[in-house]
């Protein structure tokens, strides 16, 4: 029996938290030879540690043979506690009458704490990935916050809109969604994102040949899959959460696991590549192996993907500046 990772989960009492654990638990994220050991956080108030009780009740109820132990706290400093993974999905959401810019702050606060909690408990090797919204940003600050850790250990969400931008251009093209590869989503998890499948093949071929309208793109693909949360929440009256909670899986089982020479989008501190800043939490192609990503070099950038490369990056210097002077 392999030793069981620890896998840190905040938010875990949320919709996304709900669609999450039981297929960590279930062996659908690590392996299923690998035990795991749930270490959940949750807001104190009353209703969030009832609400948390009762997934772990049911976590309880499934009997699953990975789920090696489980604790539930309201203290980053016990969640964090030797983790090799974390999977941090609890933020403040933006309410009714609620600037961008104090969603930002709010935010910081939390990420500032979970890093620094990150830092001080937390397995050297930790895995962290940031799913709650601004998630390139919170990871950023989270980063930050935990200088003892290596950098890249810290990634934020962009394989939602990976998967999203997937079965578009699979229903587009007529094609099965696992043939799809060399897909890539540039950038901020936002709506100013740019998935990018220039590069994209299906059965050997360009799948950009393959859909040829290159209006399409431009006019329809982009902005659909830029706005697809809002669309989700118009349809639904919620945002994204098994979806959100099965990129998360993806990420995770990628980066732990590797994707045999296929590319996936993943949030990672720049090292400048493509131009990007250093450090700038971006979404890069990266291929992973032996627990590691690489960046996927030597791709030729045209002038309009350059502007929408740039566009995004504008938007998350933005960020960055508006919460600089919390990181000292
Ligand atoms: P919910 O509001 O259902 O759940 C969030 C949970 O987090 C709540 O139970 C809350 O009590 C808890 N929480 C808040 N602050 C916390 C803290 N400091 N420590 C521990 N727990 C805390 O939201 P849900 O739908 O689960 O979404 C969670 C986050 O994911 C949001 O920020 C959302 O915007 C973000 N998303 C990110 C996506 C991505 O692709 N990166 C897509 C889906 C989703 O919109």
């Amino acid at each position: 029996m392999k030793t069981p990772v620890r896998v840190a989960v905040t938010g875990a009492a949320g919709q996304i938290g709900y669609s999450l654990l039981f297929r960590i638990a279930s062996g659908e994220m690590l392996g299923k030879d690998q035990p795991v050991i749930l270490q959940m956080l949750e807001l104190p108030m009353e209703k969030a540690q009832a609400a948390l009780k009762g997934v772990m009740m049911e976590l309880e109820d499934c009997a699953f043979p990975l789920l090696a132990g489980m604790v539930g706290t309201d203290d980053p400093m016990v969640a964090f506690k030797d983790a090799d993974v974390a999977l941090l999905v609890g933020a403040m959401p933006r309410g009714p009458g609620m600037e961008r810019k104090d969603l930002l702050l709010k935010n910081a606060e939390i990420f500032t704490v979970q890093g620094k909690a990150i830092n001080a408990v937390a397995s050297r090797d930790i895995k962290v990935l940031v799913v709650g919204n601004p998630a390139n940003t919170n990871a950023y600050i989270a980063m930050k916050s935990a200088p003892d850790i290596n950098p890249g250990n810290f990634t934020a969400m962009l394989r939602l809109d990976h998967n999203r931008a997937l079965s578009q251009l699979a229903i587009k093209a007529g094609v099965d969604v696992a043939g799809i590869e060399k897909l890539v989503v540039w950038g901020n998890h936002s709506p100013t994102m740019y998935p990018d499948y220039r590069f994209a093949t299906v059965a050997g071929g360009s799948l950009k040949d393959r859909i040829g309208d290159e209006s399409w793109n431009r006019d329809t693909f982009i902005p659909k899959v830029g706005k697809r949360g809002a669309a989700i929440i118009e349809a639904r009256g919620l945002s994204s959460a098994a979806s959100a909670a099965n990129a998360a899986i993806d990420h995770i089982r990628d980066w732990s696991l590797g994707t045999n020479g296929k590319w996936a989008t993943m949030g990672i501190p720049s090292d400048g590549s493509y131009g990007i800043p250093k450090d700038v939490i971006y979404g890069f192609p990266v291929v992973c192996k032996d627990g590691k990503y690489e960046i996927v070099q030597g791709l030729e950038i045209d002038e309009y993907s350059r502007s929408m490369m740039d566009k995004t990056l504008a938007e998350l210097e933005e960020e960055r500046a508006g919460v600089a002077h919390l990181l000292g």
